[in-house]
């Protein structure tokens, strides 16, 4: 984006039009990030809570003072292991808050490591873990190249794309089928992006067994790709022999869709001359999303589309994550169980659901001080309310934001920090997503409003108190100890400097350091489209072959032949999540641009099930599970499939912003199971998508609030 600058402060952002892949096109929300940087109900300054449960201004240094002596006293009493950071998605986007949260509790050594992941995307870490034998090896679909893709839960219409940085993605999808290509989108409901290409209704969480039954009819009809999957993999009979118990006609309660379709979908897929399989968190959020996740993949091996131009990719970036995690040891799966549940960590984490329950119970490890950093898992994780109530119970909680939410504002502290536009970053994570190779380094735009501090230099702050060094790699840390200081700045320059497209500090002119690619601000394209052939460089297996049979996905197999149906007469209907393109997660409603014309968030649901409900357009009603209830008002669409039920997350605030409190809406995730027995096994994931849910008329006519979002529902998006 191009921002205007006046007198230091940002009044406008644009799209760049000469950004070489965007060519100016920027989404609403990037657009809106204006009326959050000038916010008046940003926080500028630190807050301390005071006896009477307000907060008052204080003084950076009041507050690191305190914050810092109170720390030490919980370290010195409950241990190291006893201190605990949840970092939220939009950490994830800058690349010092990343390395520094993790390198923090690394230093002083606490286990207690809790992101946004766990509600998103850690079980596509665990099946490449298991797969590829790295968490941090992903394919991308290549969309620039493919003729067929599937997609298995995921509105890149209105998300952009996830796990998958595709500029114009809209345009990319649409060039696809220009070029006599396919997207196929399976989904419970019509999402934008289903309604613009072909459309399979799935039943929430269904995806398992329709896998399954794909990969049955593909070796039944001898379509694999016996030459790949023989180069590429190992284990295929296990495979083969789970998927012979999967007839399509076997799945179709599962799957609600009709043995014939299923048929074709498969030769379909295996049969085209090229083709993706991706998913996203559709795929993630079920009750089974690391085997979904494993089968994706596995179907794009069997069909030999893997590693290969316009299949499911891996690239090679400028600097590649997988290589750059490992090296710092960040690389881990399952090197670690949470002290609760005993779930695997995935890149050292473990399952914020479990959150309050780590707060709340005695023992080793229990956690006694919490650091919320660009979170808000309130709203965004199972059952906020047991987590709001134990937060309570904590010696220590202090929240890095620049707004006060409904999880920082039950912090001791609220510490502000910088917008995206006030510091600089560099996409370090998201190299290897881009479906064309690029980079680019993005400098401050302006400087931190108010008494803003980039997260990082505040951890520094923390770190230096308990007289560590926030760094995961060892040698940082005892360079540390003898004052020597690295930057993210440095490190990062020092990585892209020995990558595989590195200057190596000049012996390789051509090469790139951080200062050529800050240089061109609008970054550089680094290769018409994304390289094949990399797999026996990204496999971390001895033999370098995908594994096709890991002892946890044969579990899991046998684990699904068990699978209850979730659904009872008490509670028939299954409830899925829903992004808008006007929202993002809980932190922009209030955003003057995104809710213009007023803003509600209504149950979806299809006329079919109202009619049995006694529910018309507009009506008030309660949604229950067996964990939770709360009151919506319901709209009709033919979107949604019988039987299944939609409604958006990161909503029902009360925090620091009041346009967003004005709004109203309910927190749906009160309607997530929150206890061990209710995660994912094998990545320790949340259960937002296909919950149990029954429907009860509360009113006939709701109110004004029950006015759907138009932009929303109308037309897919426009550039
Ligand atoms: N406008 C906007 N953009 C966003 C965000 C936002 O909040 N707003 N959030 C960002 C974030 S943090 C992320 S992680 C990405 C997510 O990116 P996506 O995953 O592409 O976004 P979603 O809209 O959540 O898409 C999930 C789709 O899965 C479908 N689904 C639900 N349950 C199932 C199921 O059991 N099986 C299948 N096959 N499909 C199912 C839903 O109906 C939905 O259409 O989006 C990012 N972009
Ligand atoms: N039911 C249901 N629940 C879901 C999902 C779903 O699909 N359905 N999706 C899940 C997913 S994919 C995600 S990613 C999570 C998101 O959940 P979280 O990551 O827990 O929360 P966010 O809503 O992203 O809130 C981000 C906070 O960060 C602040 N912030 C923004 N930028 C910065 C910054 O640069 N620095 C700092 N310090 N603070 C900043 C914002 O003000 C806000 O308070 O929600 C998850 N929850
Ligand atoms: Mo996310």
């Amino acid at each position: 984006m191009v921002a205007t600058v006046e007198d230091g402060q940002v009044t406008k952002l644009r799209p760049d039009k000469d950004h070489p892949l965007s060519k100016g096109y920027a989404c609403p929300k990037g657009i809106a990030m204006t009326d959050l940087q000038n916010d008046p109900d940003r926080v500028l300054h630190p807050l301390r809570k005071t006896a009477s449960g307000e907060f008052e201004r204080v003084t950076w240094k009041e507050a690191l003072d305190e914050i810092n002596s109170r720390l030490k006293r919980v370290r010195d009493t409950s241990g190291p292991e006893s201190i605990a950071w949840y970092m939220g998605n939009p950490g994830a986007f800058s690349y010092s808050h990343t390395l520094w949260v993790k390198g923090f509790l690394d230093a002083i050594g606490s286990p207690h490591y809790y992101t946004a992941g766990s509600q998103d995307v850690n079980n596509r870490f665990a099946a490449s873990a298991l797969l590829y034998g790295s968490p941090l090896v992903v394919p991308i679909p290549d969309l620039r190249r493919t003729k067929h893709l599937m997609i298995f839960g995921a509105n890149p219409l209105v998300s952009h794309g996830s796990v998958l940085t595709a500029h114009r993605i809209r345009d990319q999808l649409m060039d696809l089928t220009k070029r006599g290509g396919r997207v196929v989108v399976v989904d419970p409901r019509r999402s934008e992006t289903a309604r613009a290409f072909e459309h399979v209704a799935i039943k929430p969480d269904g995806d398992a067994w329709l896998l399954l039954s794909m990969l049955n009819v593909i070796f039944e009809e001898g379509l694999e790709d016996a030459t790949a999957i023989e180069a590429q993999s190992r284990g295929v009979e296990m495979l083969k022999e789970a998927a012979s118990d999967y007839p399509p006609e076997s799945t179709v309660s599962r799957t609600g869709i009709p043995a014939e379709e299923v048929r074709q979908m498969a030769r379909d897929l295996a049969l085209a001359d090229c083709a993706a399989v991706y998913g996203r968190t559709g795929s993630c959020l079920g009750r089974r999303g690391t085997l979904v996740s494993f089968l994706l993949d596995a179907l794009n091996v069997v069909t030999g589309n893997l590693d290969r131009p316009g299949g499911a990719v891996f690239g090679k970036p400028p600097l590649a994550l997988d290589d750059v995690a490992e090296r710092f040891g960040l690389a881990t799966y399952a090197s670690n169980r949470s002290r609760i549940g005993g779930f695997p960590d995935v890149l050292g984490n473990l399952p914020a659901t479990l959150l309050a329950e780590e707060i709340e119970t005695p023992g080793d490890r229990q956690i006694r001080a919490l650091f919320v950093s660009a979170g808000n898992p309130v709203l965004s994780v199972p059952d906020g309310d047991s987590l709001e109530r134990a937060m309570g119970g904590l010696d220590l909680m202090v929240g890095l934001d620049f707004y006060m939410n409904e999880t920082n504002k039950h912090a001791d502290f609220i510490l502000p920090a910088t917008t995206f536009l006030e510091r600089d970053d560099f996409p370090i994570a998201f190299l290897g997503f881009h479906t064309t190779p690029f980079v680019n380094y993005t400098e401050k735009v302006v400087e931190p409003a108010g008494e803003a501090r980039e997260e990082w230099q505040v951890i520094e702050e923390f770190a230096s108190a308990l007289g560590v060094t926030p760094s995961s790699v060892p040698p940082i840390r005892w360079l540390g100890k003898l004052g020597i200081k690295f930057t993210p700045q440095r490190i990062v320059d020092l990585l892209i400097r020995v990558g595989p497209a590195g200057d190596f500090f000049g012996l390789k002119p051509k090469g790139l350091s951080l200062k050529k690619i800050a240089a061109k601000p609008h970054g550089i394209v680094l290769a018409e489209y994304v390289a094949t052939g990399e797999l026996k460089t990204k496999v971390r297996h001895s033999d370098s072959k995908v594994r096709l049979d890991p002892p946890e996905i044969v579990g899991e197999l046998r684990r699904i032949k068990g699978a209850v149906v979730e659904t009872s007469s008490e509670r028939p209907l299954q409830l899925i999540g829903l992004r808008e393109l006007r929202s993002h997660n809980s932190w922009m409603h209030n955003s003057k641009l995104l809710t213009r014309g007023g803003r509600s968030q209504p149950l979806h649901m299809n006329p079919k099930d109202a009619e049995g409900h006694g529910v018309t357009e507009g009506a008030m009603v309660r949604l229950a599970s067996k964990d939770g209830s709360v009151e919506v008002p319901v709209t009709l669409t033919e979107d949604m499939s019988p039987g299944t039920v939609a409604l958006a997350h990161g909503w029902g605030h009360s925090g620091g912003w009041k346009t967003a409190n004005g709004l109203g809406g309910v927190n749906v995730n009160l309607l997530a199971p929150s206890g061990a027995e209710d995660l994912e096994p094998l990545a320790g994931m949340a259960f937002l998508n296909g919950i149990a849910v029954s429907v009860q008329l509360v009113a006939t006519s709701g109110s004004a609030a029950a006015r759907v979002d138009e932009a929303v529902t109308a037309a897919p998006p426009r550039d």
